[in-house]
């Protein structure tokens, strides 16, 4: 039967990984991972991914907004919003500085029983991403990332120790963020957060060949995960952009296609354990990811994962006037702006309608329960002289995704678990390493310099939040 609104025991809340607001980068024996070597950029400038940590530059994740330090004081704001479960990261370099260590570091350890402890109290039930943009710098040094086979074990016994560890207070994993940014295999921010990778002669095998290795390691951790607890339940978790077609021209249609199916084959492969046909024909005839082995094959079919988690942020629009089907250099060459959708300040287009497209989308390929593990805009905020924080372009932002939401779970049958929107409280931007771009519901006073008291406060969208959450989505 097709719910008439949010199921029971939807799972309301909020998402932020380790490295974007922890701080406290050397705290407790942790080790340097590639999100301290990525300096401060803005819109349009990148973040520079130095070698190794350098004086002189500005590290933004570093001190973050001091979560290590303040995370019980922003746990009783969550559960003052009414958050049935919070969304982080478990930081690979606390629990393993170097990454390749036998034992674990107990003080890595202990920081997050304590915060989960913390959840729990409020009855706050902890959703967990494994690897999210975090992986310790020398593997990438030592080993070229996941670039290297034996990354896998690495990441295996990073993941049983966590699952081990936490068993009875995690529920909700999912096993590395994002994993399909990399399809935009010639941008080095995202071949180094998912993979460790650094860009060389081609940057498209590598990408192939590296995935394929993370997506065994996820394979092996779905099934280690369900043996430490078989109530387990292990996602997977992309980056869903639509990509559409310009026009309706046929050329147009097959490029659009195309795109999409050189994201779905990350999900495709968590989901089915196999590689869907064009993916697998294109990478025959290239040469790609050569070292696939018979164990490989059947390791990717007995470690599917149980529910796909993904960001949904906007869709994008291609032209085959930017290049056909069959000869595409990289995806983001094809992108043109889509005059029917508006733009962020940094210039991400705003589609409510995506996200139900994708809620539909999604179901259909997958016959999975999904999890909206991420949405939400990036604003510049204003305080006002009394400290009030006027953010209604937050609130319209979300209320309209919200909106589609319910449309797909009520009208659609949409089977989905929860919604956590992206940076329930102020952080460091991923892309840009900005804190001016703002998602949060909680303001943090920090700016891009870094300075500030770290004082955190309630936005209007805050309050609107917790009306949401209070009336189960009926009030948006
Ligand atoms: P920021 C690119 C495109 C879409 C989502 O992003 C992305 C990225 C990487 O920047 O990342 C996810 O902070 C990611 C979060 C990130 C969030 O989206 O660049 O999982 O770590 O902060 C928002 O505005």
């Amino acid at each position: 039967m097709v719910a008439n609104s949010f199921p029971e025991g939807f799972l309301w809340g909020g998402a932020v990984a380790a490295h974007q607001l922890e701080g406290a980068w050397q705290s407790g024996g942790k080790g340097v991972s590639v999100a301290d070597v990525m300096t401060a950029g803005a819109h349009g400038v990148p973040r520079e991914i130095t070698d190794g940590v350098l004086p002189g530059k500005n590290y933004p994740n570093h001190d973050g907004i001091d979560f290590y330090g303040h995370y019980k004081e922003d746990v009783a704001l969550f559960a003052e919003m009414g958050f049935k479960c919070f969304r982080t990261s478990i930081a690979w370099t606390r629990i393993f500085p170097n990454g390749d260590e036998t034992e674990p570091n107990e003080a890595g350890l202990k920081f997050y029983d304590d915060l989960f402890d913390e959840c729990l109290e409020y009855g706050i039930e902890p959703v967990v991403t494994l690897a999210h943009f975090e992986m310790p710098w020398h593997l990438v040094e030592e080993y070229g990332g996941f670039g290297n086979r034996k990354v896998i074990d690495f990441y295996l016994n990073f993941a049983t120790t966590c699952f081990k560890r936490y068993q009875d207070k995690v529920k909700y994993w999912m096993t590395f963020n994002e994993i399909d940014n990399q399809a935009d295999f010639n941008n080095d921010f995202a071949v180094m957060t998912n993979s460790g990778l650094k860009l060389g002669d081609n940057n498209e095998a590598a990408m192939y060949q590296a995935a394929h290795y993370e997506l065994v390691a996820s394979a092996l951790a779905v099934k280690e995960g369900k043996k430490i607890n078989p109530d387990f339940m292990i996602g997977a978790m992309i980056n869903y952009t639509p990509f559409y077609p310009a026009t309706s021209d046929p050329a147009d249609i097959l490029l659009a296609q195309r795109i999409n199916q050189r994201r779905f084959w990350f999900s495709d492969v968590h989901a089915w354990g196999e590689y869907p046909k064009e993916v697998e024909a294109y990478l025959e005839r290239k040469g790609f990811r050569s070292d696939f082995t018979a164990e490989d094959q059947v390791v990717l079919k007995e470690g599917t994962v149980d529910y796909i988690g993904f960001s949904y942020y906007q869709s994008m629009t291609v032209s085959a006037k930017n290049g056909d089907a069959d000869h595409l250099i990289s995806p983001a060459d094809a992108v043109v702006d889509n005059p029917y959708l508006e733009t962020s300040d940094w210039g991400w287009s705003v589609d409510p309608i995506g996200l139900r497209y994708g809620l539909n989308e999604l179901t259909d390929r997958y016959h999975l329960p999904l999890f909206i593990v991420e949405n939400g805009l990036g604003a510049v905020d204003q305080v006002e002289e009394d400290g009030s924080i006027h953010d209604p372009y937050r609130v319209d932002y979300l209320r309209k995704h919200l909106e589609e939401v319910k449309k797909a779970v009520t009208l659609d049958g949409v089977d989905l678990m929860g919604y956590t929107p992206w940076g329930c409280i102020d952080v460091v931007s991923a892309g840009t390493g900005q804190m001016s771009k703002r998602y949060g519901f909680i303001y943090v006073d920090k700016d891009d310099e870094g300075k500030g008291t770290l004082a955190r406060s309630r936005k209007d969208s805050f309050f609107w939040y917790q009306n949401v959450i209070k009336t189960n989505g009926a009030e948006l």
